[in-house]
Formats: C-alpha cells, sequence, structure tokens
C-alpha cells in the first residue's frame, strides 16, 4: 500500500503560500496530437465516469475526474448526484479511502474545476490541500461565476494547467449545461413513434400501444435524463399518461416536470397527472379560474387557434427560469409541428415501428420536415423489433 503524505490540511494557507511562489504558468494550448496516449486514457476515463452523474446532477453538469502519477491512474471520481461532492473532491476521496497519497499528482478533469462556494467548497482549494501539481482540464466552465476563475486560481497557486484535451467530447457530455449557461434556456429533444404509415394513433380504436418493450425502455431513459417531459392537451385526453420514469431506476435524480400546453384548460381534474404526487405544470391561456389540482400558469397566447397555441419561446424562458435544461417533447403531432416549424428542436428520436395501425392519426413527421427544421441524422439503430433514428441539429 503507498504511504500516505502528510501536508496541510489549511486549504487556505497553502493558497496563499503558492500564491507568493512567483509568476503563474502561461496558458498551454495544445494541439490533438500533442497528448500522449496515457494522458487521452486518463481523460477517456475520467469521461466515462462522469456518465454515471447524467440524470442525477441536473441542473449540474455531469463532471468526471482521475488522478495519475507515474503512468498509473490512482483514482478516480465523478459528481454523482445533486448536493454530493463534486468529481474532484470525489477522486481525492477515493484516493484516501484506497490509501493512495495523492502528493504530486495530474487530475484530468472534464470540467474547469470550480472556484466558489455553492453546495461544496471550492474544488480548486481540495486539489491544492490534496498536493495535486498539475491539472489537465477537457472544457472551461461557461457558468459565469466559474468561467475562467478556476483555471486563473490553480495557475496562481502554482498548479502547471493544460487545457482542451477531448474538450468537444466533454462539451457534448454537457450539452444542456453549457447551453442553459448561455442562453438560459433548455435544448428540446423530440421524441416520436410512428407505424409503419406514418401514424401515431388509431382513430378507430382505443390508444394502442405499438412500439416494442425495449423502445419503451429506452423512453423511460430519456424522460430520466430530461428535467422536464412536455405533451399538448390532446394527448392528456386521449391517453391519460403518467409521463413518469418507471421502467427503469430513478437512482437518486427525480421524476421530471410534467408540462402540459393547453391553451383552452380543458385538462380533465382528474388526470392521472393531475392527482398523482409528481409535479405538472399547465399552461394556458384562457379561462382564470381552474380547480386543477396543479400548478397553472396563465400565458400570452401566440396568434394560433390550436389548442396548444402558447408562446414557445416565452415557454422556453419560463422553464429556463426554472433551471430546466432538458426538455422533452413527446408529444402530440400539434405539439411536434410547432417546435419544428418553429426550428426550435435541438434533438429527436424517431421510433418506427412495423406495426401498422389502420386508419390512424398522421404524425406529420418525415425526414423532409425534419431536416427543414434544421436537423441531420445521427444514427439509425435497431431497438427490439423497431428502428429509432436520432436526430441532431446540423
Ligand atoms: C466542478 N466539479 O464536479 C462540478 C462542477 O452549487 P454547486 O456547488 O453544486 O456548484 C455547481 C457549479 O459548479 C455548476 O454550475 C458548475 O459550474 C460547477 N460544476 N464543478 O469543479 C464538478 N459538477
Ligand atoms: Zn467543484
Amino acid at each position: 500500500m503507498a504511504e500516505r503524505v502528510e501536508h496541510s490540511n489549511n486549504p487556505i494557507e497553502i493558497l496563499k503560500a503558492k500564491s507568493q511562489m512567483g509568476a503563474a504558468y502561461p496558458k498551454r494550448c495544445m494541439s490533438d496530437s500533442d497528448w500522449t496516449d496515457f494522458e487521452r486514457k486518463c481523460m477517456v476515463r475520467a469521461l466515462e465516469v462522469a456518465q454515471q452523474g447524467v440524470g442525477q446532477v441536473s441542473p449540474n453538469p455531469p463532471v468526471g475526474c482521475v488522478l495519475a502519477r507515474d503512468g498509473e491512474i490512482i483514482a478516480e471520481g465523478w459528481h454523482d448526484h445533486l448536493g454530493d461532492l463534486h468529481a474532484e473532491q470525489a477522486a481525492i476521496a477515493d484516493a484516501e479511502a484506497r490509501g493512495v497519497a495523492t502528493q504530486g499528482a495530474t487530475a484530468f478533469v472534464t470540467l474547469e474545476p470550480c472556484n466558489h462556494h455553492g453546495r461544496t467548497p471550492p474544488c480548486t482549494e481540495a486539489l491544492l490541500w490534496a498536493g495535486i501539481n498539475r491539472v489537465v482540464i477537457a472544457a472551461e466552465d461557461v457558468n459565469p461565476t466559474v468561467r475562467g476563475g478556476g483555471i486563473a486560481c490553480l495557475k496562481r497557486a502554482g498548479i502547471e494547467v493544460a487545457q482542451g484535451l477531448l474538450e468537444a467530447e466533454a462539451r457534448e457530455q454537457m450539452r444542456a449545461f453549457m447551453h442553459w449557461c448561455e442562453r438560459r434556456r433548455p435544448i428540446v429533444i423530440l421524441k416520436a413513434a410512428l407505424d409503419c404509415n406514418g401514424n401515431v394513433d388509431s382513430t378507430e380504436g382505443d390508444p394502442a400501444r405499438f412500439t416494442s418493450e425495449e423502445s419503451l425502455d429506452k423512453v423511460h431513459q430519456l424522460r430520466r435524463e430530461c428535467d422536464a417531459v412536455l405533451v399538448g392537451v390532446n394527448t392528456v385526453i386521449r391517453d391519460d399518461p403518467k409521463l413518469t420514469v418507471r421502467r427503469v431506476d430513478l437512482g437518486k435524480g427525480h421524476q421530471p416536470l410534467r408540462v402540459v400546453l393547453d391553451r383552452r384548460l380543458r385538462t380533465p381534474v382528474n388526470s392521472e397527472m393531475v392527482v398523482d404526487e409528481e409535479e405538472t405544470l399547465v399552461l394556458h391561456c384562457e379561462g382564470e379560474g381552474t380547480s386543477l389540482e396543479c400548478e397553472t400558469i396563465l400565458m400570452p397566447p401566440l396568434f394560433s387557434s390550436s389548442d396548444e397555441g402558447v408562446d414557445l419561446v416565452q415557454l422556453l424562458d419560463l422553464l429556463g427560469d426554472r433551471e430546466i435544461q432538458r426538455l422533452l417533447v413527446e408529444g402530440g403531432p400539434d405539439v411536434w409541428a410547432r417546435f419544428l416549424s418553429d426550428d426550435l428542436v435541438d434533438e429527436a428520436y424517431i421510433f418506427h415501428s412495423n406495426i401498422d395501425l389502420g386508419k390512424g392519426l398522421r404524425g406529420g413527421i418525415t425526414s423532409k420536415i425534419l431536416e427543414d427544421a434544421g436537423l441531420i441524422i445521427s444514427s439509425s439503430d435497431v431497438v427490439g423489433v423497431d428502428r429509432l433514428e436520432h436526430w441532431k441539429r446540423a
């Protein structure tokens, strides 16, 4: 077992001492080929462990950290759930738990370490306390309370800082967080399931489930990764959905906020989403008094006569103010059409089933419509007996 190295546990003293050590290291702008295979391996692992925070840490980003010394990974950690240790602190705790000294190690972290007291103390202090002497960062933090401050603090303390290793991959993993920090709005993910004719529902009988069990699991996984799930009032009336995460483990995350676009306040008072214990928000443009036992907000209408005629940009601003970073738009066709025609969709998951629903309600989603909305197909996979297309903003 490696010997524990003694070091002062007063981070402020260390900070002061190190800041008197002279000029900070210059920023190292590395090109892709400058990184060693081992450095890449460390950051790949940091990205891998960060993935465990997806759907658990919002409104924080998923972040991973690996500590390495002498060509060996000695500890790793990730931001596991909201309010828990940040990745750097978790990695240091992991080293402690293994009885491994952190002195002189390099930290590979997918996001610039924070330098503020939030739900946890600053990671910069933890790194200094642990005696880390080099920090390799994938992406700078765009959070205005951090932006560059963590890097500057480390440099002032005499720590060597290098950045940009697997930056695109890290930014992709933290996309919703970055988007929200910059625009204060959620990214919009559209989900639709279509039968072999492009229909979403039969017009002749009760609503029927037509996608495979595996596709349903995927939908619940998507919900787990989103902060809110949105439908139009017609879907509520016809399907009476719960829209909760059930088929996959919710972990330490929370159920997404259910949002209903309901221009004329037609949501039935006994709808599942209204009467269950989870949160639902009904947005309407008409009808002031309501007996719905959930939150309702009166919004200015857009010049639309459809049942879902709420101003979508205002809606995204409102959800952004509530720290919603990923919004899943689940249906139905009118709602999809509105988000797509306003170019507000950032990603789409389209499930194609072989089943023929017979005479049905058109989904109104075609490759041409998705392309016209600025999306390109990024993958097409078999899920159970269905085909799942993933579209992304070009
Ligand atoms: C890090 N390491 O693992 C994460 C960071 O309020 P708090 O304390 O939870 O801080 C949240 C902010 O810290 C978050 O908005 C983002 O800027 C940064 N997240 N920083 O050094 C981490 N998750
Ligand atoms: Zn931190």
